[in-house]
C-alpha cells in the first residue's frame, strides 16, 4: 500500500504520527502547505513543513502543537533586547532548521532539495513534500487590509474579521517535484484533519493539483476537522465562513466535494450522514479526537479498515 496525505500543521502531524505507528512510515509520502511560511527575521520558516517533520522525528512539542519539545528561546530574548519584532516565538533549536533552511535555499538548493534533507537527517522515513517549489502565500483579508498568514493568526491572534482569503502567487506556481506522481501512483489519498482554507486550501490552489486529484486511481479519504460547528483547533470556522461554507463536515464535503470519495467525521455528527450522501460523499462515523497517542493510532487503522 502507498499512501499519499495532503497535510497542514498540528492536526496532520497527530495524525500522521498515528499512521505511521500503524503502518511503514516508507509507504507514506506527505504532501505538505507552504501557505504559511513566513520570512522571520531574515530567515525562511516553514512551519507547517516543520511540525510534520518534527512529530514523525518525535521532537515536536506535543503540548504546544508546534516547535521542538524543551527548546529554549535565548535568541528571541536577546532579539527583543534589540529592539527586534518577537511575535513569532523562534526556540533555539527550532532557529537552526530555518538557518540550515536559509542557507540551502540562498545556494540555490529548492523547498523540495531542503526539506527533503532535513527529514532525511531527523530520521523521517515518510518522504515530505512541498506542495510547490514557488512562494504560494496565504494572505488574509481584514477590515485594516491584506495580513501575511502568520500576522493574522500570531501577531493578531485569529482576532481581526476575515472578509476573504487569497493564495498569492499561486497562478505562477507549480506542483514541486514528485507531487503529481504521488497522487496517480498512490493506493490512497488522506486529507488530514487540516484547516480546508488555510492548510488544504493552498495545496489545492497550486496548477495541476486538483486534476490529478480528479484524475486519481486510489480512494480519496479526508477526515473533518470540524467536530458539530467548530472546529478541533484553530480559526478554521472563521476562514471557512469567510469563503461562503457551513462551519460543519458538511462545509468541509462541499469544499473537496469534486474529488473526494470519503469523508470520515466524529461521531457525534451521526446526524449529517443525509446531507453528506446527498452530496455524494460517502460519510463514515468515527472518533476523530486524537486526545492522545493511542486515539490516534486508532483512527488511523479504522482509516486504513475502510481502504482495504
Ligand atoms: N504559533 C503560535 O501560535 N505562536 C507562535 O509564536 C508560533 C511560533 C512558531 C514557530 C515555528 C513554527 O514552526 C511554528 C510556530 N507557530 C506558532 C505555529 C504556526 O503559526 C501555526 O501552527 C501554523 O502556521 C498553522 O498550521
Amino acid at each position: 500500500m502507498r499512501v499519499t496525505a495532503l497535510a497542514g500543521g498540528t492536526g496532520a502531524a497527530k495524525f500522521l504520527r498515528g499512521l505511521t505507528a500503524v503502518i511503514a512510515p516508507e509507504q507514506v509520502t506527505v504532501i505538505g502547505n507552504t501557505g504559511d511560511d513566513a520570512l522571520i527575521w531574515g530567515l525562511h520558516v516553514s512551519p507547517d513543513l516543520d511540525t510534520v517533520i518534527y512529530a514523525l522525528a518525535g521532537l515536536l512539542d506535543e503540548s504546544k502543537g508546534w516547535g521542538i519539545r524543551g527548546d529554549s528561546f535565548r535568541c528571541l530574548a536577546a532579539m527583543a533586547t534589540l529592539g527586534r519584532e518577537t511575535w513569532f516565538n523562534l526556540g533555539d533549536r527550532d532557529l537552526a532548521t530555518h538557518l540550515f533552511r536559509t542557507e540551502r535555499l540562498r545556494t540555490g538548493e529548492s523547498l523540495s532539495q531542503v526539506t527533503d534533507a532535513l527529514r532525511r537527517t531527523l530520521g523521517v522515513g515518510s518522504r515530505i513534500l512541498p506542495a510547490s517549489d514557488a512562494p504560494v502565500s496565504t494572505r488574509i483579508l481584514t477590515p485594516e487590509g491584506w495580513l501575511g498568514f502568520q500576522e493574522f493568526f500570531v501577531r493578531e491572534k485569529a482576532r481581526p474579521e476575515v472578509l476573504d482569503v487569497a493564495y498569492a502567487g499561486a497562478d505562477l506556481a507549480h506542483p514541486a517535484p514528485g507531487v503529481l506522481e504521488a497522487i496517480e501512483m498512490a493506493t490512497a489519498i488522506l486529507v488530514c484533519p487540516s484547516n480546508p482554507i488555510t492548510s488544504i486550501g493552498p495545496i489545492l490552489a497550486v496548477p495541476g493539483i486538483v486534476d490529478a486529484l480528479g484524475a486519481a486511481r486510489g480512494e480519496i479519504l479526508a477526515i473533518s476537522p470540524i467536530v458539530g460547528d467548530a472546529p478541533v483547533s484553530g480559526p478554521a470556522g472563521k476562514l471557512m465562513a469567510a469563503r461562503g461554507l457551513s462551519v460543519s463536515a458538511t462545509g468541509v464535503a462541499r469544499f473537496y466535494r469534486p474529488w473526494l470519495d470519503t469523508l470520515v467525521l466524529d461521531r457525534r455528527d451521526e446526524a449529517l450522514l443525509s446531507s453528506l450522501q446527498e452530496l455524494g460523499v460517502t460519510p463514515v462515523l468515527a472518533d476523530t479526537l486524537m486526545t492522545d497517542r493511542e486515539k490516534a493510532e486508532a483512527l488511523a487503522r479504522r482509516v486504513l479498515e475502510l481502504l482495504t
